[in-house]
């Protein structure tokens, strides 16, 4: 009877190849004793299993149908030739020189770092850019650069999606040798929101650099720019191409804000360019530059610094493309743009919307339409998958005019203040966020000074705190560790110094540092990192291991120790990696180089009494079960 009742043992008597083709005997069972085999055959299967399952509970097991990204089949011409091979050839310099010849507006591509970042919270899967990199190649073959690395996907990378940065970076140069490749660095912060010691600054952009970045943004969340002068001297030691930033903040527009003036900006460039940048960068992470503004502030610059100039704004205002078209009229040399399917909202402007503006204009772009089209439905589609992470922002919002609130950090603010317990007191939250700015002296936002502001409001909210009250209501207050840090130094000088009483509240006393903190912090002890994860995790670490430690050491372990546990799920397709599979899905997954699993679920159990589901899949065509715990 126990062979009667066994719903999976009969299963595999009617999927086996001898059954179904009638040849059966009455030995057919003795002969073929797999076929009481149901657990999965290999710990390798075990685990894909285990972690498929575990999706599929959290799904309910109600995945969506979502549309298949198609990949514009090209052909890849041997003789590609792009701004990676004008830097090969001539070098930084040369870069710049080909840059001020230009009489099109420049084009770079910000899909696989900022769009995403500021759209679906910095989730985008190596995979997903890896399928779509050999057309960009083709397609995208004038593009002035691609923005793919460095902010936060860094350790989001590591973090949420269990997968390595660096081989993102050195998968995607492989299959792109055409277009110079661009990261966000934050100055002394690096790809984190801390100040590292400067013999990791230094580290990180060598090994950045010999993975395939070309192009090194560089910015200081205060624009203090002594905090990036160790970042720079790297990037021009290791023949990088510098872009310095000026983070843009205010509006120049309007004469009753004068701490950041059209004359502010003018002196911060010049410094720059005293500095020894090859490029000045407008980074307008929250989207506040306005149409006219733009074209007050880049007209101005042309005439004062040398320096060609790239453009990043975000399109949360909706006046995203009015701004770019108002720069490039005024001389802009280089704008960030994203395809369509990821640009809008806090991402930024429509690339194909500025290349279809330009035809037939002096600055048209050379970049052709019907092939943008096609990599931008690559993306829509590859979006879908992706939904739990959109926010809910349907529409633009000059709102962001009043709050100047970021791009990544609008979309991430809501869930932090929920998760405080405090949505309902959202609203309250984004005036305190502008109140803080004020209190603080109205200061440049962006990470790490940018989070500090959201911490702040976030506290003040829930301490019932106002700047009138706060000197003394906040007496023996223990202030969010990125506020003390600020207050300490830690993130640099702010424009106009620190609001004396208020830095003595929340120092208590402590004294703040005047120097550089790189000049004071210890330089990293990488020998002991690597006997560390030579010890624990029983590797020879690489150079890029002993950084992502340095830089992220918590995350880095934790992602470690779930690749061994768990398993290596990166080469997964996104729609299974996050939503699992549908009763009667069949999937193919690969686990190792070349070698495929193909996976069909057959059947979600019912809930025992212990709280497990039984799902029964089938693997390779073999019946395999496992009991996964309900998470209610
Ligand atoms: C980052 O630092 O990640 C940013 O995108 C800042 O604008
Ligand atoms: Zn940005």
């Amino acid at each position: 009877s126990g062979v009667k009742t066994n719903i999976p043992f009969l299963i595999n008597v009617l999927t086996h190849e001898t059954f179904l083709k009638g040849m059966a005997t009455t030995n057919f069972i003795n002969e073929n004793p797999e076929l009481f085999n149901i657990k999965p055959k290999s710990n390798k299967e075990l685990k894909l299993l285990n972690f498929i399952g575990e999706k599929i509970i959290q799904t309910k097991g109600q995945k969506e149908n979502f549309d298949v990204p198609i990949i514009p089949k090209v052909q890849l011409p041997n003789n590609l030739y792009g701004t990676k091979q004008i830097l090969e050839k001539n070098g930084p310099k040369g870069v710049v020189k080909w840059i001020k010849n230009q009489r099109k507006l420049l084009i770079t591509d910000t899909t696989m770092r900022d769009a995403h970042q500021s759209l679906i919270a910095t989730r985008l899967r190596t995979r997903d850019m890896v399928n779509i990199a050999p057309a960009t190649s083709v397609y995208g073959k004038d593009l002035f650069s691609l923005e793919m690395w460095g902010g936060a996907t860094f350790d989001v990378a590591y973090r949420f999606l269990k997968e390595c940065p660096w081989q993102r970076l050195e998968e995607l140069r492989k299959r792109i040798p055409n277009i110079m490749f661009q990261m966000l660095l934050r100055g002394s912060n690096a790809v984190g929101y801390k100040n590292y010691p400067d013999n990791v600054i230094r580290s990180f952009i060598k090994e950045a650099k010999k993975s395939g970045i070309d192009i090194f943004r560089i910015f200081d969340s205060l624009n203090w720019l002594k905090g990036i002068e160790v970042a720079l001297d790297e990037v021009l030691l290791n023949n990088g191409l510098a872009e310095v930033c000026i983070c843009y903040t205010g509006d120049i527009l309007d004469k009753d804000r004068d701490k950041y003036s059209l004359n502010y900006y003018i002196k911060k460039a010049k410094e720059i360019e005293k500095m020894g940048a090859h490029i000045l960068c407008i980074k307008d992470m929250a989207g506040l530059l306005k149409p006219y503004a733009a074209y007050k502030l880049i007209s101005a610059l042309k005439q004062e610094v040398e320096l060609p100039i790239h453009l990043h704004t975000h399109d949360t205002s909706g006046n995203g493309v009015a701004t770019l078209l108002m720069a490039a009229e005024a001389g802009v040399d280089i704008v960030d743009t994203a395809f369509n399917s990821f640009s809008g909202l806090t991402s930024q402007p429509s690339m194909n919307s500025v290349v279809a503006a330009l035809e037939n204009t002096p600055r048209e772009t050379g970049l052709n339409l019907d092939y943008l089209e096609e990599i931008s439905q690559y993306w829509e589609a590859v979006r879908q998958v992706y939904y739990p992470f959109e926010s809910d922002l349907k529409s633009g919002t000059t709102e962001v005019y009043k709050y100047e609130i970021p791009g990544g950090q609008y979309s991430n603010l809501k869930p932090q203040v929920e998760s405080f317990g405090l949505g309902h007191r959202f609203k309250e939250v984004k005036e305190m966020y502008k109140r803080v700015n004020q209190m603080l002296g109205d200061i440049v936002k962006v990470t790490p000074s940018s989070k500090m502001v959201g911490d702040m409001a976030i506290f003040m909210v829930q301490n019932n705190l106002t700047p009138e009250n706060i000197l003394t209501q906040g007496k023996g207050l223990n202030f969010p560790d990125s506020v003390v840090d600020y207050f300490k130094g830690l993130m640099g000088h702010p424009e106009g110094g620190f609001p004396k009483e208020l830095q003595a509240l929340v120092l208590k006393g402590e004294k703040p540092i005047t120097k550089r903190p790189g000049e004071i912090l210890e330089p990293e002890d990488f020998q002991k990192i690597a006997l560390y994860l030579k010890e624990k995790h029983n590797i020879e670490p690489t150079e890029k291991d002993l950084l992502s430690y340095a830089l992220y050491p918590k995350v880095f372990d934790e992602y470690l120790q779930y690749i061994k546990e768990k398993g290596d799920f990166s080469r997964m397709g996104s729609d299974i990696f996050f939503h699992g599979l549908a009763e009667g899905e069949t999937c193919e997954v690969e686990i190792a180089d070349g070698k495929v699993l193909v996976v069909k679920l057959l059947e979600i159990g019912r809930l025992d009494s212990e709280g497990n589901i039984t799902l029964s899949f089938e693997i390779n065509g073999q019946r395999r079960d496992i009991l996964v715990k309900n998470k209610e």
